[in-house]
């Protein structure tokens, strides 16, 4: 078989959070693809490219290994550029970015709290590992350890309202942009919409306990969450013109500037309080770094110090920065009434790289 002729291997599952953001940008983008599931032997296949047990992971005609959505939504477009699913425009593709790094790591807090925190949600969810995996053992320790970290993520009695009441706002937020508009940005789907599938999808409309509220609560966002697993790409007209947002995204950044900026540079404060008590520079940090205490609305929410939420932080950073002084401006005049801005001045003493897959602390 030539290379022209080989599919891309995506080794990925229903109910994973990280491979629901993947897929819709497969589909979108043309690409001809076999999804593997997660099985023992998939599993092995992905330890030995990648000496990680993430998936999903895709692999190219060529046997290259892309792992981490990010990574992966970036080698894809550099690919295949149409549709472009990351926009061109400042304002746009910093809050591409935004979305992105809070569907990654806040929007577990609902995704996992619905997923877990119920007796019937667990055996579904049990069931539905144990079906994907083919090893019952091996599904039941994962769901066993997956369950366990509800408390390490800041998922308890005391957070469990404001979590909930956040998610009942982002399908409020949601509802108004899919009255108007197929996708977050317009017309075209783009990271953006990717990133908030993972959890919405995955989690969120497929687990039980929380996909019937959807579907009661947001017809709309159900309708979107379909569209964007079948995506009719010839139907793209584009992103909103004049790089504008609709009213509803404003809504859904201030949703983001109040509730998860705080807990992301809290995170992000804690691990660079880790990294200056070491000496060292260009090493590998340990997944999680310790314990901090953050907040979400007025509550104490104590939380485990992931490395990696720097890592993401860094991408719209990284996007701002890389903007001239005009289109600084214009990002900040939009994101100025959100409280996302706190996000954008963020000054880090340190930058994380990846080595082979694994992140590396480097001081700035
Ligand atoms: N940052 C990674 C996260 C991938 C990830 O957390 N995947 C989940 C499934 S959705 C997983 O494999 N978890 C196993 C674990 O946490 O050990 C990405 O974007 O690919």
């Amino acid at each position: 078989m030539s290379a022209a002729t080989r599919p891309f291997r995506f080794i990925a599952a229903e109910r994973s959070y990280f491979s629901a953001k993947v897929r819709p940008a497969l589909r979108a983008k043309g690409v001809y693809f076999e999804e593997v599931l997660p099985t023992p032997s998939a599993m092995a296949e992905i330890k030995q490219r990648t000496g990680l047990h993430f998936i999903p992971i895709v692999v190219t005609p060529e046997n290259e290994t892309w792992q981490d959505t990010s990574d992966i939504h970036d080698a894809l477009e550099a690919r295949i550029p149409f549709p472009a699913l990351i926009p061109a425009t400042p304002v746009q593709r910093v809050v591409s970015y935004l979305v992105e790094l809070y569907a990654d790591e806040f929007m577990l807090l609902p995704a996992m709290h619905y997923r877990w925190s119920t007796p019937e949600g667990k055996q579904e969810a049990r069931d539905a590992f144990v079906a994907a995996s083919g090893d019952r053992d091996a599904a039941l320790e994962l769901a066993k350890a997956m369950s366990g970290i509800l408390p390490a993520l800041g998922v308890n009695e005391a957070t469990v309202p404001a979590i909930e009441a956040h998610f009942f706002e982002l399908l409020a937020c949601l509802e108004t942009v899919f009255a108007d508009q197929p996708f977050l940005l317009g017309e075209q789907m783009s990271l953006a919409d990717c990133a908030l599938l993972g959890p919405l999808y995955a989690h969120l409309y497929l687990d039980w306990v929380p996909g019937r509220m959807v579907r009661e609560r947001a017809p709309r966002t159900s309708h979107w969450i379909e569209r964007m697993n079948h995506p009719l790409p010839d139907d793209f007209r584009g992103f909103r013109a004049g790089d504008e947002l609709h009213p509803g995204v404003v809504a859904l950044l201030r949703l983001i500037g109040g509730d998860a900026a705080p807990v992301v540079l809290d995170t992000v404060r804690d691990f660079e309080r880790w990294a200056d008590a070491r000496e060292d520079d260009g090493y590998e940090p340990p997944r999680a770094t310790g314990f901090h205490e953050t907040q979400l609305r007025g509550i104490p929410m104590p939380r485990y110090t992931n490395a990696y939420t720097l890592w993401m932080l860094q991408r719209p950073l990284d996007a701002y920065h890389a903007l001239d002084a005009t289109q600084r401006t214009a990002v900040e005049r939009a994101l100025a009434p959100t409280g996302c801005e706190q996000v954008l001045a963020y000054r880090a003493r340190y930058r994380l790289d990846k080595r082979a897959y694994r992140l590396v602390c480097h001081r700035r």
